[in-house]
């Protein structure tokens, strides 16, 4: 039985990845961070909590890595832990640096030492491209990060790149763009405009307050994008793929198909607030997905409209049941 250990479980992605590899036959282990509260909530959601193994461990802290790979003898490796959150990261950028940037080299140098063989895939991101240098993205397009999370997150990718080079290791580094789902956390603002818009529907909320409504991102299905990580492991050799739906569309764009789907419009609702513009922002983001999709056969399925709505009513159904549970019903 093939068996993988995927670091970030308890995140959007870890938890869609965990389900495709335990639909696919996988033993699947997961690196959980100790937390004050509990994390394992899109586990949860997906049913899957006990279907999955979770070892104690951090990033930042290479024995706990290197314990999870003696205890888990994973064949693969998904390393999607990261400080996600562009925002956070001009807040905490050291700690963004040590987990997001670091935290890659603890886990490659972990695997070095314990079994070399094992398949690693890297959480690289669009991020890295930041001012962008051509109008579409594509695996040749030259980096020029825009934030520290951007900067830790190049490092990640070359050092991924690096350990193929010098050591041989099958590494593959996924450059994904955006990509959304009821999982996605609530800070990132698609799930801010879904939840808003269910609670405005609702009566629970009067405003949304957003900053640059005029970026552009090029945004996707997390369901989707978790079958090209996998397929990325599953070639001869580790590469690195672009993982983009090719078409961008602005955050004023996307609030309007979630509030209009409610029969609301947004522009009643939404505040522009100044708290929620970036030192250095990222204006726009379109990706060339030709590679993965001549190469590992990959198809971005879900459409932005269908993602949307998707969210909308999974956001409504968990405000229904939060109502509900307040009125004791
Ligand atoms: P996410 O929901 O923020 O999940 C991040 C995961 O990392 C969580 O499980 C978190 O654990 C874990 N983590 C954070 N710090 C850790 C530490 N020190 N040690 C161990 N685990 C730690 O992110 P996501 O959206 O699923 O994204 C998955 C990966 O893809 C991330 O690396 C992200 O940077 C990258 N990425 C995401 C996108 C996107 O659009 N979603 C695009 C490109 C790349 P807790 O639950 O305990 O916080
Ligand atoms: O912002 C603008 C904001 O935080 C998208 C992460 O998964 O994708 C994600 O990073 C855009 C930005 O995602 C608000 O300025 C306006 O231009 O949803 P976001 P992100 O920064 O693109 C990449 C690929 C990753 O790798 C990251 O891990 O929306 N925006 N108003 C806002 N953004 C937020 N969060 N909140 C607002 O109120």
């Amino acid at each position: 039985m093939k068996a993988a250990l995927i670091t970030g479980i308890t995140g959007q992605d870890g938890a869609y990845l965990a389900r495709l590899l335990l639909n696919k036959g996988y033993k699947v282990y997961g690196l959980i961070a100790r937390r004050s509260t509990d994390t394992t909530w899109r586990l949860d959601y997906l049913n899957i909590k006990n279907e999955v193994d979770l070892i104690e461990g951090d990033m930042t802290d290479l024995s706990s890595l290197i314990r999870a790979l003696n205890f888990s003898k994973p064949t693969e490796v998904y390393n999607l832990a990261a400080q996600s959150f562009v925002g956070t990261s001009w807040e905490q950028p050291v700690l963004t640096a040590n987990v997001t940037a670091v935290g890659v080299v603890n886990l490659l140098e972990a695997i070095r030492l314990t079994n070399p063989a094992i398949r690693f895939y890297q959480a690289s991101t669009s991020e890295m491209f930041g001012l962008i240098q051509e109008p579409m993205q594509s695996e040749s397009t030259p980096f020029y990060p825009r934030s520290p999370y951007g900067v830790a997150k190049l490092y990640g990718h070359w050092i991924t790149v690096n350990y193929r080079e010098s050591f041989g290791m099958h590494t593959s580094s996924g450059i994904l763009f955006n990509h959304e789902s009821p999982l996605r956390g609530i800070e990132f603002v698609t799930r801010k405009v879904t939840d808003a818009a269910a609670r405005i529907k609702s009566g629970l909320q009067s405003e949304l307050r957003l900053g640059n409504i005029d970026a552009k991102r090029d945004w996707g299905f997390a369901g989707d994008y978790v079958e090209a990580m996998w397929l990325m492991t599953q070639q001869e050799v580790g590469d690195d793929y672009v993982v983009a739906t090719g078409k961008t569309t602005t955050v004023r764009e996307m609030c309007d198909i979630a509030f209009s789907y409610l029969d609301l419009d947004y522009q009643d609702y939404v505040v522009i607030d100044p708290k929620f513009y970036r030192p250095a922002e990222v204006e726009v983001l379109l990706g060339d997905p030709t590679k993965a999709i001549t190469k590992l056969n990959w198809e971005p399925e879900t459409s932005l409209n269908d993602l949307v709505r998707m969210m909308v009513d999974a956001d409504l159904q968990r405000v229904k049941q939060e109502v509900s549970l307040v009125a004791g019903v």
